[in-house]
């Protein structure tokens, strides 16, 4: 069963949106991925968005750049939460995306996330860890991939204090 949507505006916007579902599919969530605008396709936006929430989609995660206003137009069909990614495809740098995202009128929030690929992939983040308050094992791999960061610093952190130990050693020595 499909439990996360994530839409993009256009199909230009798959290389910024690809690590969202990157990690979706790491942590074993079914997804839908798919473009549909708010602008060009309003009427194909308002049906997946009924179509899919009749199916049981649990989050809707929406990117768009410009006038952003896809993830607006999805929290306007819906009450499940919906996560929105700002994208940086115009001269404004993402800064027209981003306020066009995050500025929602009370009652129809938009979570949003950062600009482009970080936030590509914290939304998918957000999402599972939505999923994860009803799903016990879903909630067990979220903590097994903490631990998994914790170690990646942990490992970095020896590797440069080593480094750095070797340099200064080499100083002394010369
Ligand atoms: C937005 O306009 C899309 O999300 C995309 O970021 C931007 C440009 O779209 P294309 O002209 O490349 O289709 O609606």
């Amino acid at each position: 069963m499909i439990k996360v949507a994530v839409f993009m505006g256009s199909a230009s916007d798959e290389p910024l949106m690809k690590p969202c579902v990157e990690v979706l599919a790491k942590l074993g969530i079914e997804y839908l991925f798919t473009v549909t605008s708010a602008h060009r396709t309003p009427e194909r936006t308002e049906r997946l968005v009924a179509e899919l929430e009749a199916q049981g989609c649990q989050v809707f995660i929406c990117a768009a750049g410009m006038a952003a206003h896809l993830a607006g137009a999805v929290a306007a069909r819906t009450t499940r939460p919906v996560l929105g990614v700002p994208l940086a495809a115009s001269p404004l740098s993402g800064m027209d995306a981003l306020f066009s995202t995050v500025q929602m009128p009370p009652g129809f929030p938009v979570g949003t996330l950062a600009l482009d690929k970080a936030g590509a992939k914290n939304a998918a983040w957000m999402a599972a860890q939505i999923l994860a308050l009803s799903d016990p094992g879903l909630a067990q791999r979220l903590k097994d991939e903490r631990a998994g960061f914790v170690a990646a610093v942990e490992e970095a952190a020896v590797a440069v204090e080593e480094a750095d130990a070797a340099r200064c050693a080499g100083k002394q020595g010369s």
